[in-house]
């Protein structure tokens, strides 16, 4: 009932010729990934290649961030308008590295969803600890908070048009992966929260997984009860490896 989603963070890689190699990949290989719908989140001056790639192809595609402001004196930023004029679906908000390294707060990940689904994006919101805090054991406080700030904003109504990830901090770009068991843990928890305010939204909420998520270790973490996919990080940088777990998701 929950058609799995694996979506691809590129995160700040590639060249022009780069990222035509790998969409010509993905391009190719997308007719084999029956089971989960593809999308690939990219830097924001790919996205017109990527339009052009991709338009009337199967996977979908995305930006890694937004402005939660419509337009205005923003430098360096983009609102959600522009992502959709280059035919975005998706947008990726709170990943931990936006968290960490420009300090964006729960309100203002909470604005940005706000602003994102607004314009008609469907937000991948992101959430997780870090690993001090998964040895303090406050995983689902942290987790919890994070999302409680996404649903005082938009309700369990705007939350049921986002997709959710969870993003354990210290399993992004280390190759440390939590194992299903952890994964599925925090996953479960994360849709109990959301079925305390609706449980119709909880439901059919998708929510992925996002650290590391490999071609060895997808189908593992995705046959979890409350894994519907994964948010790749690296391994989406390569056709055959994002296709791979593409394939083992669905
Ligand atoms: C990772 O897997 O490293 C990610 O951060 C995906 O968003």
């Amino acid at each position: 009932m929950r058609k799995p989603l694996v979506a691809g963070n590129w995160k700040m890689n590639g060249t022009r010729e780069s990222a035509r190699t790998l969409l010509d990949g993905i391009k190719a290989g997308a007719m084999a990934v029956n089971g989960a719908d593809l999308a690939v989140c990219v830097p924001y001056v790919f996205l017109q290649q990527v339009q052009e790639a991709l338009d009337g192809s199967p996977i979908a595609w995305g930006g890694q961030d937004l402005s939660k402001e419509p337009k205005g004196a923003f430098t360096g930023d983009i609102s959600a308008a522009m992502l959709l004029e280059f035919g975005c679906r998706f947008v990726i908000v709170g990943h931990s590295e936006r968290r960490t390294l420009h300090g964006e707060s729960d309100t203002e990940v909470a604005e940005k969803t706000a602003a994102a689904l607004e314009a008609g994006l469907t937000p991948i919101v992101c959430v997780g600890e870090t690993l001090e805090e998964r040895e303090q054991d406050v995983t689902n406080d942290v987790v919890g908070r994070q999302l409680d700030a996404v649903l005082a904003r938009v309700g369990s109504a705007g939350l049921g048009r986002c997709v959710v990830a969870y993003e354990p901090v210290w399993a992004i770009g280390t190759g440390r992966t939590a194992t299903p068991e952890q994964a599925q843990e925090v996953h479960a928890f994360i849709r109990a929260r959301v079925a305390a305010e609706d449980a119709e939204v909880a439901g059919a909420l998708k929510i992925l997984y996002g650290g590391s998520m490999k071609p060895d270790n997808a189908a593992e973490l995705c046959a979890k009860p409350d894994i519907d996919g994964g948010l790749i990080g690296g391994a989406s940088l390569v056709a055959e490896d994002f296709l791979a777990i593409g394939r083992a998701a669905g």
